[in-house]
């Protein structure tokens, strides 16, 4: 358990408005409250945001008006209110699924709001600062490398702190170079990137996004017994790896009363994309590379896990303190100097 002093409220934090809570660790502690609003960019194959469990949790855009094929808001694209499909450059970036089943961005939209809200058994209220932004870039069977790269330009040209998901896996053949630089040139957003299902280490997948080291936290899948998923969605791992969330039999809602269960990093990437954002929205004065950090020396280790990943498995409460110490010291001495045994 990390240990969190109490400490005299700071003028410089009040006059930001984020208000600093005690914390009674170990037991069911008051946290932290989100107080600033975080978008999660789900880049992937279209977000149904009419499902029943994203009805209002969808990042709008109060200037543009829908559907008069005007782009009022003048940013190059007409009537994005929920998000984007730059497969189509369409504005409607909803999945072409038939049945009731939840497309691979909605159950990654679904999983990363529960993240956010129940791994601090959030309130609604600080639950409903943390909205999807779905941008669609893939169908069925293809990621356009281009429309990713796309996406990546238009999430960072939202205001407020962004957290990206990736959850597409490993790109064929070669990392395309506009991707890469995509992604380095947006240091003020945290990506969060699918190990992939390969049962592989990282480092021998010349593909792989988490070899971008800068801003990119690269997460692998565990089920309840801290054991890497197994085939056929068996978790990639290595160094390369920074954390592991869960990510086997996760129950998923479909938008008709049915249940389904899903395996692979996919989930485990949103699971952590909702720990991200519940904990930048608490502390908004830390920067993508906090945030990362605090994710990192906050995971809990896990001799089940060993070293296949480099940090341990998300733990949101914990990172959720580290990013209270590391707050306090940017609003006291204006450095991010962050608590020993931070990396
Ligand atoms: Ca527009
Ligand atoms: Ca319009």
């Amino acid at each position: 358990v990390i240990a969190i002093r109490r400490f005299p409220m700071n003028p410089a934090l009040l006059v930001s408005g984020v208000l600093l809570f005690g914390c009674r660790c170990g037991g069911q502690a008051p946290i932290r409250r989100a107080t600033a609003p975080v978008t999660i960019a789900v880049i992937d194959d279209g977000v149904d945001v009419s499902h029943p469990e994203l009805r209002g949790r969808i990042a709008g855009n109060d200037a543009e008006h829908p559907g008069d094929r005007v782009d009022d808001d003048h940013n190059g694209f007409i009537d994005d209110v929920n998000g984007y499909d730059f497969l189509e450059a369409d504005p409607v970036a909803v999945p072409n699924v038939a049945s009731g089943d939840p497309s691979h961005g909605t159950m990654m939209a679904i999983v990363a709001l529960r993240a956010a809200r129940i791994a601090t058994h959030d309130d609604m209220e600080s639950a409903d600062l943390i909205k999807i932004l779905p941008l669609r870039v893939a169908d069925e069977k293809n990621v356009d490398a281009v429309a990713v790269a796309n996406a990546i330009h238009y999430a960072s040209s939202r205001s407020g702190h962004s957290v990206v998901n990736l959850s597409i896996g490993t790109i064929r053949r070669t990392l395309p170079g506009g991707l890469i630089a995509a992604i380095i040139r947006e240091q003020n957003i945290v990506f969060v990137v699918a190990a992939g299902n390969r049962g592989k280490r990282i480092d021998e997948i010349g593909t792989s996004l988490c070899r971008i080291q800068e801003n990119v936290v690269c997460v692998a899948a565990v089920d309840t017994n801290d054991r890497l998923s197994r085939s056929p969605k068996a978790s990639n791992f290595g160094p390369l790896v920074e954390l592991a969330a869960m990510g086997v039999d996760v129950t998923i809602p479909g938008s008709n009363g049915s249940n389904r269960t899903e395996t692979g990093t996919s989930l485990a990437a949103a699971y952590v994309s909702g720990v991200a954002a519940r904990v930048w929205s608490a502390a908004p004065q830390l920067n993508a590379a906090d945030i990362t950090r605090v994710l990192c020396s906050g995971a809990r280790k896990s001799h089940v896990l060993g070293e296949s990943v480099r940090c341990g498995i998300v733990d949101a409460l914990r990172s959720l303190h580290m990013a209270m110490a590391t707050s306090r010291e940017i609003g006291m001495s204006a450095s991010s100097v962050l608590p020993a045994g931070m990396q």
